[in-house]
């Protein structure tokens, strides 16, 4: 099937909102994604139609609810590849995927003295819950160097392994610098150590496809929101032997396998990780997205994506008075700039007066900002609906904000 995102565009109703007065320019993809139909329609549906609690009801709507549930699990078990279903936990997102593998993991592996190893561009969500657990257990949080082009020091990164390190969580790809991480070659090489991988697949899953036998990572973290889904679900995939050496979570329902006051025994996987009643609507939300993604053709998406990044670098690069953050050789569609010493949040606030959206500041990335001394950046990113068209009214519009700041 043909990719054309002018057609793809009208599967999104909110693509045609206008902004001050100007069709909607969205470049902030990076941040959340926007929702085809089809997943709009999936969450009325759920609502209309089969609201229920699940796992828990005798009765249809309950058992539907359930089957939809598993349903949807083992359909993000086959676009990840998982060898089984109960391998895919959902959680709310990324950040809390990460949490619980940061509290639940080093509950039963972190001793005092050892050491986590993560990396110089890691988000937020992947450094403090790995300080928090290196704080609790008197853990040593190490990190991997980047070069300036906003790669990662990989000579480093192999002398930083050694045998304290008990875990190495680093992200697939930066959501600040767009870099892609080689992270089959990292997972190899932690794995000749024997130390488990977790990889933070928040900027991956919506650009590229996602084999996490073929990575052969431990875990893999990921949200619904930046793949074309709703917000408030994710998932955390985790090899089997792990999770179940794993110590629970969050206590509650549907977590146990029985309770008393003396003492609680646990559900099996993937239970045992999903206390409460879980955001059922919006995994189905999430797996409708999966089908969205699966029938736009993830290889027609990455193909659009890596044109208009090569367009819109071509088109920045003309620009007097740009300077790049994050260069790397393998990148994803993520450009970070700072424009002629305007600071990032007044050429993100002119920019929305004419229609464009896009982020600006420190991008939950701190630590990036402190290593190139900078405030924070201008970062516009990618979906499968942006056009040249829209670049080129962001050209247009950063001209005037050279006019007025310049
Ligand atoms: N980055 C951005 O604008 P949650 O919020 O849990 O869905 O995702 C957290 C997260 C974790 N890792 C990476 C690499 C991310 O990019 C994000 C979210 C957004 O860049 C919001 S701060």
């Amino acid at each position: 099937m043909s990719f054309d995102p002018d057609i793809l565009r009208k599967q999104f109703p909110i693509l045609s909102t206008e902004v001050n007065k100007r069709p909607l320019v969205y470049l902030d993809n990076a941040a959340t994604t926007q929702k085809p139909r089809v997943v709009l329609d999936r969450l009325v549906r759920y609502y209309e139609n089969e609201n229920s609690n699940i796992h828990r009801g005798a009765h249809f709507l309950s058992s539907q609810a359930t089957e939809a549930y598993e349903n949807a699990r083992k359909t993000i078990q086959h676009h990840i590849n998982a060898r089984y279903a109960h391998e895919v936990i959902f959680t709310r997102g990324t950040t809390e995927a990460i949490n619980l593998v940061a509290a639940s993991f080093s509950q039963k592996y972190l001793k005092s003295g050892d050491e986590i190893l993560i990396s110089a561009m890691e988000h937020h969500a992947n450094i403090v819950p790995w300080q928090m657990a290196c704080e609790r257990h008197q853990a040593k949080l190490r990190v991997i160097p980047m070069r300036e082009d906003g790669t990662l020091d990989m000579d480093t990164f192999e002398k930083l392994l050694n045998k304290h390190t008990k875990l190495v969580a680093l992200t697939h790809i930066s959501n600040a610098l767009g870099t892609i991480n080689p992270v089959k070659k990292i997972i190899e090489t932690a794995h000749h150590e024997n130390i488990p991988v977790l990889i933070d697949g928040a900027q991956a899953t919506p650009h590229m496809a996602v084999d996490v036998q073929d990575l052969d990572c431990d875990f893999y973290c990921f949200s619904g929101h930046k793949m074309y889904g709703p917000m408030g679900v994710g998932v955390l995939y985790g090899k089997e032997e792990l999770l179940n050496e794993m110590p629970p979570w969050q206590g509650g329902g549907e977590m146990i396998s029985s309770v008393s006051f003396t003492k609680t025994t646990y559900n099996e996987l993937p239970f045992k990780f999903e206390a409460g009643t879980p955001n059922v609507a919006d995994v189905l939300g999430m797996e409708s997205a999966i089908l969205f993604l699966s029938e736009t053709g993830i290889e027609n998406i990455a193909a659009h994506e890596k044109e208009l990044l090569r367009y819109a670098l071509d088109r920045l690069k003309q620009v007097d008075n740009i300077r790049f953050i994050g260069e790397a050789p393998e990148r994803s569609a993520v450009v970070s700039f700072l424009f002629n010493d305007i600071h990032p949040y007044d050429t993100g606030t002119v920019l929305d007066k004419l229609g464009i959206a896009l982020r600006t500041g420190h991008h939950c990335a701190q630590p990036i900002m402190t290593h190139f001394n900078i405030p924070g950046t201008v970062r516009i990113s990618f979906a499968a609906y942006n056009t040249k068209q829209e670049i080129d009214i962001l050209m247009n519009g950063l001209s005037t904000v050279r006019d007025m700041f310049g």
